[in-house]
């Protein structure tokens, strides 16, 4: 029998790509989205199936994080084997103007699925997008014993989250993960975060489009990974004889700064300060300074292990952005996924 899997969050970057990951692993994949007036599936559009088709794969309902009656009633008609949840407010710097949505949708969200799970009595296996984010300023490397210091309303939301998942897994005996995700980023990546801000702007700027990009706090350093890997990590940790929770990282820091540098280099742009200006809207009330993650239990336990570095990542990226504005793209990137994925399961972006 297919496996059937329920991702909430399918239209996001790692709902989409995961979408893609278990349609190719033969499941049944179920994803809730919202509505909206106008249609925000970009980024499944390639994977959608006419319903009204013999042998769909794919199936979207309407759904939100906020109704619980949705959510129960969606979880005990699909009755899938597995459940992703990864909607989310996902923007750091927005859940501080919006704090109180992004804890009912962060961190309530993540209660309503788990007591539906738990009133639904199926045998439900449960993965929690849990975050990095939820180390704050603790010292890095961050591994699974490092206590939590959330900096955000969006770490406080998924600080509670994760402790929910243990409680629920602990108490009930539910097959509840966490995956404690370090950044990952990839072509699909929301435009908004500071990857895909700076790679989107480099190609505009190569373009003649723009002249300038506008930052914030360049002197960041995050834990970067390539984010179709870290899919991977979600579908094995759901995999292990037992239900446990996992850093999923490089092990690597890179400052925005070093961003900026390689990607503006890889682009023959030359020097990225010519068109950095520093813009004090894009500072938070509180910053995350350092996160180094300390991926040596995914190692051993799920034989995991990140294959991209920054430096390939950003050329990544770079190539995808130049090419969808129809430049002509320096390649090393795509040579990279062509030679470290000869089984690649994504459409290139
Ligand atoms: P993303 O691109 O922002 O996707 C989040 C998805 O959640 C979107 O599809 C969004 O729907 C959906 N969503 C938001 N509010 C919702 C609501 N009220 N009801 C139902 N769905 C809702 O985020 P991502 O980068 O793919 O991240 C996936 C998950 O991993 C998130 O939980 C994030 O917090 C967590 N995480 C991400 C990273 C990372 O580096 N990417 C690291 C650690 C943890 P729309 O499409 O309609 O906007
Ligand atoms: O910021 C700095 C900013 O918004 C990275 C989410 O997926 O990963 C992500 O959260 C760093 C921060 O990601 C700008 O201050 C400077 O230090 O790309 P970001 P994030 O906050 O790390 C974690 C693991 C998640 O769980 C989240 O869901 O870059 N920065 N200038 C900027 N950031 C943004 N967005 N925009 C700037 O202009």
């Amino acid at each position: 029998m297919e496996k059937k899997a329920l991702i909430t969050g399918i239209a996001g970057q790692d709902g989409s790509y995961l979408a893609e990951f278990l349609l190719y692993k033969g499941y049944q994949v179920h994803g809730i989205i919202r509505w909206d007036s106008i249609f925000t599936t970009e980024r499944i559009d390639h994977l959608y199936q006419d319903p009204h088709v013999n042998n769909v794969k794919l199936f979207l309902h309407y759904g939100d994080l906020s109704d619980t009656g949705n959510l129960e009633r969606l979880i005990n008609q699909i009755k899938p084997d597995e459940i992703y949840h990864l909607g989310a407010m996902s923007h750091v710097k927005v859940s501080f103007d919006m704090p109180e949505s992004t804890v009912n949708i962060d961190g309530l969200g993540t209660l309503r699925i788990l007591e539906a799970i738990k009133n639904s009595k199926l045998p439900i296996k449960f993965y929690m997008a849990s975050s990095s984010e939820m180390f704050g300023n603790n010292a890095p490397p961050q591994n699974e014993n490092t206590p939590f210091h959330p900096r955000s309303p969006y770490a406080c939301a998924k600080v509670f989250s994760f402790d929910i998942t243990r409680m629920y897994r602990e108490a009930y005996g539910i097959f509840a993960c966490n995956g404690i995700l370090f950044n990952h980023e990839g072509c699909r990546r929301g435009p908004t975060f500071v990857t895909r801000k700076i790679t989107m702007a480099v190609a505009k700027i190569k373009a003649g489009l723009e002249k300038k990009i506008y930052l914030g706090n360049i002197n960041a350093k995050r834990d970067w990974g390539f984010s179709q890997e870290y899919i991977e990590a979600m579908w094995q940790i759901l995999q292990q004889d037992q239900p446990d929770d996992f850093v999923i990282a490089t092990g690597e820091s890179h400052s925005v700064k070093e961003f900026l540098e390689v990607a503006f280099q890889y682009a023959g742009l030359g020097d990225f300060k010519q068109y950095v200006e520093i813009d004090d809207r894009y500072f938070r009330p509180a910053e995350v300074e350092n996160l180094i993650g300390d991926p040596l239990k995914a190692k051993n336990k799920l034989n995991w292990e990140a294959k991209i570095k920054f430096d390939e990542l950003v050329k990544i990226m770079v190539d995808s952005d130049m090419r969808r504005l129809n430049l002509a793209a320096p390649g090393e990137g795509d040579k990279i996924i062509k030679e470290k994925f000869p089984d690649k399961w994504w459409k290139v972006d």
